[in-house]
């Protein structure tokens, strides 16, 4: 008999769901978690059973909102899914239970799919978490090949653009499965949707935001500094991508200050610098971090940063230390102190 795949095992696991089954991605859902949402909804359907995609606060960017017109997402608000509740079960995907960019909801979180690092087992009954994967994406993806289920041209579409958006064009942090997936989706994929999802990364609105903060960068060695005004911090990530892109610039290091705390968001293409460690250590002691090695975020509460301290200085001040601890010891492995 042929082994259970793990879409079958999953399936196996909801079916025994007291009350309903969620999908929920983390918060401000972006073009991977939504595409991850949307593929397992459809698969899981295969399979006979229903869920509903939920997620907390807002879909503040162009381009992910432009795919839930352009596929249809049926994708609704935590505050506005009124049957959600305590007898309810949540498969967590492109998140992991504890992570600062997730809202704990009311349900039972039985199950994960996710490609950050991992967190340790929280109580899933069902966990498929694979760090080395440059999207979660890829994965579900491979869910459909794995049953040869052949995806929709709207779900291979959007698990397409998924893989684009996280990898950055197939060239951060990218593993062969999502090479495999990409390839594999291609031709199954309505190639002028993403060209209109590629016309649609940023609103005009933004474009005030990103030509401020623009106004702030400072370089320092590899690291290219930068602060965003105002609330839609989900810029952040895009603004440090083009800060990154910099010549010279290997890391960049994004904030928004809010009157709630301060929103980090690190790139690093620098081999000796980890995003993720960059972060942690940015925020140790005050803050919660974390991520990839090419990308990672950090949080740190208001309350938690001395008043008499200006906090661009700061940030800048951790991040700096950090990158020269790096380097020296980078440069004390490659070349040894002769005897
Ligand atoms: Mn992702």
């Amino acid at each position: 008999m042929a082994e259970k795949t793990k879409l079958d095992v999953l399936a196996d696991i909801l079916r025994k769901a007291p009350d309903e089954v969620f999908i929920q991605p983390h918060n401000v859902p972006d073009p991977d978690a939504i595409a991850s949402g949307f593929a397992l909804h459809y698969l899981l359907a295969q399979r006979g059973v229903e869920t509903k995609i939920v997620y907390d606060l807002e879909i503040e960017k162009a381009n992910s909102l432009k795919m839930l017109e352009l596929f249809n997402v049926p994708m609704v608000r935590a505050a506005e899914a009124y049957t959600l509740g305590t007898e309810d079960w949540a498969v967590l995907v492109d998140a992991q239970k504890g992570n600062s960019n997730i809202t704990d909801l009311p349900t039972d979180e039985v199950a994960v799919i996710d490609h950050h690092e991992y967190r340790g087992n929280q109580g899933y009954r069902f966990e498929d978490i694979r760090p080395e994967a440059g999207s979660c994406s890829a994965i579900v993806a491979e869910y459909f090949f794995e049953n040869n289920i052949i995806p929709p041209a709207a779900v291979a579409t959007a698990l397409l653009y998924g893989i684009f958006m996280d990898t950055d064009n197939l060239t951060r942090g990218t593993d062969a499965l999502d090479l495999d997936m990409f390839y594999r989706l291609y031709g199954l994929s309505d190639i002028s949707a993403i060209v209109d999802l590629r016309g649609n990364e940023i609103s005009a609105n933004d474009l005030k935001f990103y030509a401020e903060a623009f106004k702030t960068v400072e370089v320092y060695d590899e690291l290219g500094f930068l602060r965003l005004a105002g609330v839609n911090d989900s810029l952040l990530g895009a603004a440090g991508d083009i800060v990154i892109s910099v010549s010279g610039v290997n890391i960049s290091v994004a904030y928004a200050l809010r009157e709630s705390g301060v929103k980090l968001s690190v790139r690093s293409t620098c081999r000796e610098v980890k995003a993720s460690d960059l972060v942690c250590s940015m925020v140790e002691g005050i803050g919660v971090g974390g991520g990839h090695s090419h990308m990672a975020g950090g949080y740190i509460p208001a309350e938690n940063i001395a008043k008499t301290r200006i906090v661009d200085t700061f940030l800048k001040h951790r991040a700096i230390a950090f990158y020269e601890s790096r380097k020296k010891a980078a440069a004390g492995v490659a070349q040894p102190v002769s005897p």
